[in-house]
Formats: C-alpha cells, sequence, structure tokens
C-alpha cells in the first residue's frame, strides 16, 4: 500500500479511537466524501454558472446552482456564494468587496475568542490594510454590549465583524444590528463555529440583523472544508449590487477555480443539515457541551459556562499547553487556548478549549461527556506533580 493511504487509514483510526474535543473539528457526512473524492475534483470552472470561461461545464453548474439553492435556504438569505476555499477567503472577500485600504474594522479580539480574519492587528490582511478597532469581553468572558455600542459609536467603524471562535455565549444578533445601523457601518455574522446550531434551530439566525453571513462549513455544519458568503434582504436593502460585488471580490478579486468537488460536498450537506435529524443533531451537541461543563466545575475546574457547542476551561498560569498534551496522552484531544484577560502569551495560554460536535457525531450522550469530565479532572489536577 502506498504510504500516504497506510497514513490515512491510521488517522482514521485515531480519530475513531481519540476522544477528540477540538470544537471546530467534527466528522462529515458520509455523502460529502464521495463528493469530495469524485471527478469533479478535475474540473475547472472559473466563473459562475451560465458565465464560465471554459466549456464542459454543464453539469458543474447544475451542482454549483443547487449548493446555491439549498444553502440559501439553510441560512436565510438571498445570494449565497459557495465558492470560498475557507473561513479566512471568505471573510478577506467580504472585506475586499466592502472596504477600501486605511478603513476601519470592528472585531472581537483574538485572545477573546475573535478570529484573526476579524481585524486582528498588523501581521493579518484584515489588521495591516484596515484600520482595526478590537473589543474584548469582561472577567466573566461576556460581552458588554452597551460598552460595545459605546466604542462603535466612538469609533465609527465602515464593519463590524460579530462572530466567534472561542466564545461559548449565544451572540445578541439584535444588539449588533442597532450598532452597526446607528453609525452605518456593514455588519457581518461570521457563524463558522455555530452554523450547525443556527441551522438546526437550537441557537438565533443572525439573517434578519445583519448584512452578509459567511460561515465555514466543515464544523458544527458537517460539510466539506470550505465556506459561503451569504448576503441577506437587509444587506440588499442597503447595496442591491452587495451580492455582484461579493462575488466579483471571490472571484476573479481572489481566487481562481473554485472547488467544484467541495462545492458539491456542499450541496450534499446542505441537503442532510434541513432534515429533522439535525436539528436533533443540533440539541444533542449542545446537551453534551453542557454536561460536560456541569462535570468540569465538580472536578474544580473553573468554565467559562457554555450555551453552544464549546467552553474555555481554566488550568492554571501557562499550563494551557501542558494540559493539552497531558490529555492527549490520555486519549483525549484539544487545543490549548487563552482565558479570558490572559496575562499569559498565546503560545503557553492558561486554558484548553474544549467542544461536543465531534464526539457527538460518532453518537455519545450526556453520561458519556460526564465521564469525559471527571478523565479530564483527573488529569488536569495532575499536572505539575513533580516539578
Ligand atoms: N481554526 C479554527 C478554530 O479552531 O476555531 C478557526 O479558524
Amino acid at each position: 500500500m502506498d504510504k500516504v493511504f497506510e497514513l490515512i487509514s491510521k488517522e482514521k483510526e485515531r480519530q475513531e479511537k481519540q476522544i477528540n474535543l477540538i470544537p471546530s473539528e467534527n466528522i462529515a457526512f458520509e455523502g460529502v466524501y464521495e463528493a469530495v473524492g469524485s471527478c469533479l475534483a478535475n474540473k475547472y470552472a472559473e466563473g459562475y454558472p451560465g458565465r464560465r470561461y471554459y466549456q464542459g461545464n454543464g453539469l458543474v453548474d447544475e451542482i454549483e446552482i443547487l449548493a446555491q439553492e439549498r444553502g440559501k435556504k439553510l441560512f436565510g438569505v438571498e445570494h449565497l456564494n459557495v465558492q470560498p476555499y475557507s473561513g479566512s477567503p471568505a471573510n478577506s472577500a467580504v472585506q475586499m468587496a466592502l472596504l477600501e485600504a486605511g478603513d476601519k474594522i470592528c472585531g472581537l479580539k483574538l485572545s477573546a475568542g475573535g478570529h484573526l480574519t476579524h481585524g486582528h492587528p498588523k501581521i493579518t490582511f484584515s489588521g495591516k490594510y484596515f484600520e482595526s478597532v478590537q473589543y474584548d469581553v469582561e472577567e466573566d468572558g461576556r460581552i458588554d454590549y452597551d460598552k460595545l455600542a459605546q466604542l462603535v459609536e466612538q469609533s465609527r467603524p465602515k464593519m463590524i465583524m460579530a462572530g466567534t471562535t472561542a466564545y461559548p455565549f449565544i451572540l445578541d444578533w439584535e444588539k449588533f444590528g442597532k450598532m452597526a445601523d446607528l453609525v452605518g457601518a456593514w455588519l457581518v455574522a461570521d457563524i463558522s463555529h455555530i452554523a450547525g446550531l443556527v441551522v438546526g434551530g437550537v441557537h438565533p439566525s443572525p439573517s434578519p440583523f445583519v448584512d452578509v453571513i459567511t460561515s465555514t462549513t466543515h464544523k458544527s455544519l458537517r460539510g466539506p472544508r470550505g465556506a459561503v458568503i451569504g448576503v441577506t434582504k437587509k444587506g440588499l436593502n442597503k447595496d442591491i449590487d452587495l451580492a455582484k460585488k461579493i462575488d466579483r471580490a471571490v472571484f476573479p478579486g481572489l481566487q481562481g477555480g473554485p472547488h467544484m468537488n467541495t462545492i458539491a460536498g456542499m450541496a450534499v450537506a446542505f441537503e442532510e443539515a434541513g432534515k429533522p435529524e439535525f436539528g436533533q443533531y443540533a440539541k444533542q451537541v449542545v446537551a453534551n457541551a453542557k454536561a460536560l461543563e456541569t462535570s468540569l466545575r465538580s472536578e474544580g475546574l473553573k468554565v467559562y459556562g457554555t450555551e453552544n457547542h464549546l467552553m474555555v476551561v481554566e488550568v492554571g498560569f501557562e499550563k494551557g499547553k501542558e494540559a493539552a498534551v497531558a490529555l492527549e496522552e490520555a486519549g483525549i484531544v484539544c487545543n490549548a487556548n487563552t482565558i479570558p484577560h490572559d496575562k499569559a502569551g498565546p503560545f503557553e495560554p492558561s486554558g484548553i478549549r474544549l467542544g461536543s460536535p465531534m464526539e457527538t457525531s460518532k453518537g455519545l450522550k450526556e453520561k458519556d461527556f460526564e465521564k469525559i469530565g471527571k478523565k479530564i479532572g483527573e488529569v488536569i489536577k495532575k499536572l505539575g506533580e513533580g516539578d
């Protein structure tokens, strides 16, 4: 057997055997693998359905339209671009479409659970070419919306990024909408982490309150590794060319040929995620996270709460990485993470981030997560022993 396939087979075994608590990871729907591994990967299709630069695209046009139509229904948007290669290119395309270099962009700090593409200063596209205004969470890990509204009013950004990668609470889309409207800012909801919860009906949809929705498709949504950009009715009311601007920023602005195999995988995932069973799955994801939080608390650990699929747990000053390594040795995979207002740096932060989507996909329930919490407690208690 080619070494590559040997390694893939071992990785499959690892994913099945270990307890995977990285909240951004999941197991894709069965049909997604088939679509992503299909002959569609051979086809170039620069452009959009009906307007391609190469011939031979009749069938891929049908596939892309299917993905768009299914996705529009799922996300509650008027227009959906399914071509972004992943979340970072999707956010970059929205920024390229709607901002000029030097414009102000407002986003949650990375260390507070935001994302690099939400204006992380200096080293990222969004922080380098735009003037970044970053907001933080409070000691309890929550966003103070009054404080944020004040910051927005004072700084008057042209775009607000509302989205998170390590924020365990439900976002108040209406409040975000009000503050954006007050200063005439574009409001972008990046729902990459919570997409499965939103479309599964257990979390509120940002659609009525924001102009644009971006999302990866491979996290709680269980689709292929890719992303979408949706334009809402509100966004279109502000600028009827919004969809066109975004499409042009994706191609030819930032990307070349779309990955048609991934787009087919999205079409498959959107169909699956629209079924009532997926609503049950989303509910179980939240219930399992809650069970894990309760169990960790009974182990004496500080957890910054959870209302979604993830939580941040304090494990001791600069002990996040050590904890993640010790947990991996015990068969539990997670990632080190900063805690709110962490005095430690991002390489050796003071917490870990845990999530329930992948193990819920494997069929685990609350009682299993209680046991996992107990095991995590045991490992964390042993940290530093023998130092
Ligand atoms: N890497 C993703 C996560 O783990 O949350 C964000 O892009």
